[in-house]
């Protein structure tokens, strides 16, 4: 096991990666903009150093700061966290030029799964169930209407380089396609230097479900189940749960086992999330995160398993102890994001926090970066915190939901608490019944 890591990153997560290092009994580095000299990661670490000014640009995305912070320790390993350098394919590949671990997979599935054609293809071969589309870039207008005539309208065309929403356009007809593939490659170029372009077939009403994987890099990896999230605003997620709604055991088992059994072939090694559309009762893949998510809590909570002590365990050299069958599913879990941010029209809030009062009690967890008196800085994303509830079912959850819910003081900035106090009082979300459209077409009603 390692000794000493350092962690790449800030907030509720860099605090989260902290906990499961202390816990193995490895010393953390926390490295910092001159913005977060007072931010809890730095206060709860052994050691810190202070990796430049305010924009990530200059401190949390600076390989070489990054680099220098590691020589001055000595940690032997840098955990990346999510967002930032965790998924830089280079970043991981000048780690291990110098002996540090990166704590994640190799560099070249990194690559292969930040480029989102090679990504299918790579899925489609291992036995992943795709979006029917064009099998590659599309080169011209005409190959474009040919494969779109093909498998019928609606179409959308999304970036090579893309991921995560940005550079994408429908067409819903043959009138649509020309107009709808020049805007998708000049986005693209404009946004990502590479106007590389792919036609898909557009579910119009899918729900996002995700797996969390678990590999060692020696062939062994298993799946932890589901989650549902749906629940998004401009492609960011507000609202994660486990398990979603909308499957039952053997549709888990299913998925989840043509999933792990791919990740076993392609030698995956810590852990990862294969994203699908789900519709009319199929999956779709569309993405895979080579990282530890946002919303990994609520796979902790339904099945006990601690996924940042799998990621060091794994990135460590030591082969996957748990097997399938000891994955079991207990209860139902919720995330809800706490942001920053006005609940409406989700405007960032920085500012100083003159009261916390988190909630507690059974099956409640706030995983959070921020204290009394802190002062939120502007500089980076609005999340806060984040709120985790567990039940025995989806009902008990979604009553301590509620009970948590009221019992969350925070005062001195605005937060998104208010947009969940309404959600849960919805009857499409106290059935489960949401698609990837329903929190934005509710947000739209006056
Ligand atoms: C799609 C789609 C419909 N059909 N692909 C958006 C983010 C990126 N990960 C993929 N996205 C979508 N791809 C096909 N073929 C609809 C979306 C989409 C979406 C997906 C998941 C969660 C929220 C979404 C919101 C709008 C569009």
């Amino acid at each position: 096991m390692f000794d000493k890591v350092l962690i790449a990153n800030r907030g509720e997560i860099a605090l989260r990666i902290q906990r499961a290092c202390k816990e193995l009994g490895i010393s953390t580095v926390a490295v910092h903009s001159t913005a977060d000299a007072d931010a809890m990661h730095v206060r709860l670490a052994d050691e810190s150093v202070c990796i430049g000014p305010p924009p990530a640009s200059e401190s949390y995305l600076n390989i070489p700061r990054l680099l220098a912070a590691c020589e001055i320790t000595g940690a032997d390993a840098v955990h990346p966290g999510y967002g930032f350098l965790s998924e830089n394919a280079r970043f991981a590949e000048i780690l291990e030029e110098h002996n540090i671990t990166f704590i994640g997979p190799t560099s070249e599935h990194i690559r292969i799964m930040g480029d989102k054609i090679e990504a299918k293809e790579t899925a489609k071969k291992l036995g992943i169930p795709v979006v029917p589309g064009s099998d590659g870039a599309v080169t011209s207008e005409t190959q474009a209407m040919k494969v779109a005539k093909e498998m019928g309208f609606p179409v959308l065309i999304k970036a090579t380089a893309g991921g995560g929403g940005r550079g994408m356009k429908v067409a819903h007809s043959a009138q649509d396609l020309s107009v709808a593939l020049s805007t998708a490659r000049s986005e693209a170029k404009a946004a990502f230097g590479n106007d590389s372009v792919y036609i898909e077939k557009y579910l119009t009403k899918p729900r996002h479900i995700e797996i969390q994987v678990l590999g060692d890099g020696q062939g062994n990896a298993i799946h932890l189940g589901e989650r549902d999230c749906s629940l998004q605003r401009r492609h960011q997620k507000v609202w994660e749960e486990a398990p979603s709604p909308a499957l039952n055991a053997a549709a888990r088992a299913k998925i989840g086992e043509t999933v792990a059994s791919a990740m076993r072939k392609l030698k995956y090694r810590g852990a990862g999330t294969v994203e699908f559309l789900f519709e009319d009762g199929e999956f779709y893949f569309i993405e895979m995160n080579t990282r530890l998510q946002v919303e990994h809590p609520v796979t902790e909570a339904i099945t006990g398993i601690d996924l940042v002590l799998e990621q060091l365990r794994v990135a460590s050299g030591a082969t996957l102890t748990l097997r399938q069958e000891d994955v079991t599913f207990s209860g139902h879990a919720i995330e809800c994001r706490i942001n920053a941010e006005n609940a409406r029209t989700f405007r960032p809030s920085p500012g100083r926090i003159t009261y916390w009062h988190p909630p507690g009690g059974l099956g409640v967890r706030v995983d959070s970066g921020v204290y009394q008196g802190y002062s939120i800085p502007p500089y980076y994303d609005s999340l806060i915190g984040k709120l985790i509830v567990h039940g025995k079912n989806r009902n008990e959850c979604l009553m301590r939901l509620k009970r948590t819910l009221s019992e969350f003081v925070i005062d001195g900035i605005e937060t998104t608490i208010p947009l969940f106090n309404e959600l849960i009082r919805q009857p499409d979300i106290a059935n489960g019944l949401y698609d990837i459209h329903w929190l934005e077409k509710f947000l739209g009603k006056p």
